[in-house]
């Protein structure tokens, strides 16, 4: 039987825009889900939503066959930067195609690897700047996670120093780009005529989205005019043709792909080193072994490569990290529209959705799911993620980086990165709490960090 799926109320243009909150959409839409369940629907800027929070459901539309990525709300907004980058792309658009065949062996791990020196380099900035600051010093944790994560990027893909950690003040790209995701935030709440109306924003909006052109025009053109050999992303956009086609990128996808790895690539990786920072000081037992681990593996010498294999604790506190604080909290799916019915039904009938109806998954909900991970779902367990039971969880249980051929193309990179500064902080410092009653709250974006988060780094005794 067909069942209808539930929803408040919502006023007549406006929707359900009161329903949500602005500054932690993710949290409001959490709520809704505790009141109507594992499915319900909104209406915003004038278009129905559906949400769903169950693991069975989540099950259901990871089914590649059946369901493909629906670009909507920010993301569509965002499009006005990087058009058909991998990121915004539409499913089956032709620059996707080429770009994901292309760009596939760029993010894999044989590539990943040959960046590790360029991470280093950034991530030892990081341990210097704790190292000078000393033990009193306030360390807002989410800035300088941000610091790093941008640097780093930019260095492997833009071939561009930011040098965030020598300036207060963010580089100009920086702040184009925090003002494009901003904006396109903003107007996907907006009813479309309000958009209209708000002239200064829109210019704000089109001299951001210039400035990251411009910026990104100059590193093609300097790699252009000075080529070289190096494994880096940027060569690899330049020089790498299309096994299928033979076609390589055009410059304008370049740009387009260079921008997006800024914005995919830096929030949800500082913010995953936030969160981990704030279960280990939550949960000393957790420090303690991941800082055994790194003691016992790394020592007291340099860390290497071949030491990123050899710390599964870490690896399994990023992993309980993201189950429970996903940074990129959602993404939204609809019915393949290449299908023959104008409806499909989930839960064999049980409900009934409209062709090209985007499906938002609610991932700190689906994550917490008791039918998958019990009544201590809401606890950060890192040992229910190290390899063994990690591999036997049921399908599509732990979704943080996306869906199948959709999903993202970074993870290796961000892993690496992740793993790298975890293991170089915990050999390198003692960590406490500013605020040893510091409650978490989030702040939302595009992705979610934690608030107000302090911290201060001490000198282990071992280090000279
Ligand atoms: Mn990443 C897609 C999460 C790091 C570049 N990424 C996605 C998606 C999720 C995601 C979820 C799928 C979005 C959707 O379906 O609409 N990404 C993460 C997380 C981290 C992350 C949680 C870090 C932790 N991502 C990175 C890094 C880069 C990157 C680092 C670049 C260097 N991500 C991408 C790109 C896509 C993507 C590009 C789009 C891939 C595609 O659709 O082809």
């Amino acid at each position: 039987m067909t069942q209808p799926i539930p929803g408040p109320p919502g006023l007549p243009i406006l929707g359900n825009i009161h329903d949500i909150d602005p500054a932690d959409s993710i949290a409001s839409i959490g709520r809704l889900a505790d009141t109507y369940g594992e499915i319900f629907k909104l209406s915003l800027g004038g278009v129905e939503r559906l949400f769903i929070s169950s693991h069975e459901l989540m099950n259901e539309v990871c089914d590649e066959k059946r369901f493909s990525k629906k670009v909507s709300g920010p993301l569509e907004q965002i499009r006005n930067g990087v058009k058909d980058g991998l990121f915004t792309a539409y499913p089956g658009e032709h620059n996707w195609e080429i770009a994901h065949r292309v760009l596939m062996p760029a993010f894999g791990p044989l590539s990943i690897r040959s960046m590790f020196d360029e991470m280093h380099d950034i991530a030892s900035q990081l341990v210097a700047k704790w190292a000078r600051f000393g033990p009193k010093e306030k360390i807002n944790v989410t800035e300088d996670f941000t610091r790093l994560t941008l640097d780093s990027i930019a260095l492997c893909a833009m071939d561009t120093r930011f040098n965030s950690f020598y300036h207060e003040e963010l580089h100009p790209f920086v702040n184009a780009m925090v003002g494009l995701l901003q904006e396109s935030g903003a107007r996907a709440r907006r009813p479309a005529v309000a958009n209209y109306f708000l002239r200064s924003a829109q210019q704000k909006y089109d001299s951001d989205i210039a400035l990251l052109k411009e910026v990104a025009t100059e590193v093609v053109a300097e790699r252009k005019a000075h080529p070289n050999d190096k494994k880096d992303l940027l060569n690899a956009m330049i020089k790498g043709r299309d096994a299928k086609t033979g076609e390589g990128l055009t410059d304008e996808s370049i740009l387009n792909n260079m921008i997006t790895f800024l914005i995919a690539g830096h929030e949800t990786t500082s913010g995953l080193l936030s969160f981990l920072f704030y279960y280990l000081l939550r949960n000393p037992s957790a420090y303690q072994t991941a800082q055994r681990q790194v003691d016992e593996v790394v020592g007291r010498g340099p860390i290497t490569i071949d030491h990123m294999s050899k710390l599964p604790y870490i690896e399994a506190c990023l992993r309980e990290t993201l189950r429970l604080n996903p940074t990129a909290p959602s993404f939204t799916l609809q019915p393949r529209e290449d299908g023959p019915d104008e409806y499909v039904y989930l839960k064999g009938g049980k409900y009934k959705i409209k062709r090209g109806q985007g499906i938002l998954c609610l991932l700190p909900k689906i994550h917490r799911d008791p039918a998958v991970y019990g009544s201590d779902a809401d606890i950060f367990k890192p040992e229910r993620m190290l390899d063994e039971p990690f591999s036997k969880l049921p399908p599509n249980s732990w979704k943080p980086f996306g869906n199948g051929m959709r999903g993202c193309i970074g993870r290796p990179f961000a892993w690496q990165e992740a793993i790298l500064i975890t293991g170089m902080l915990l050999q390198t410092f003692n960590f406490r709490l500013d605020d040893p009653s510091y409650q978490l709250h989030i702040k939302q974006t595009l992705t979610i960090k934690p608030k107000d988060f302090f911290m201060h780094a001490t000198l282990r005794d071992h280090i000279d």
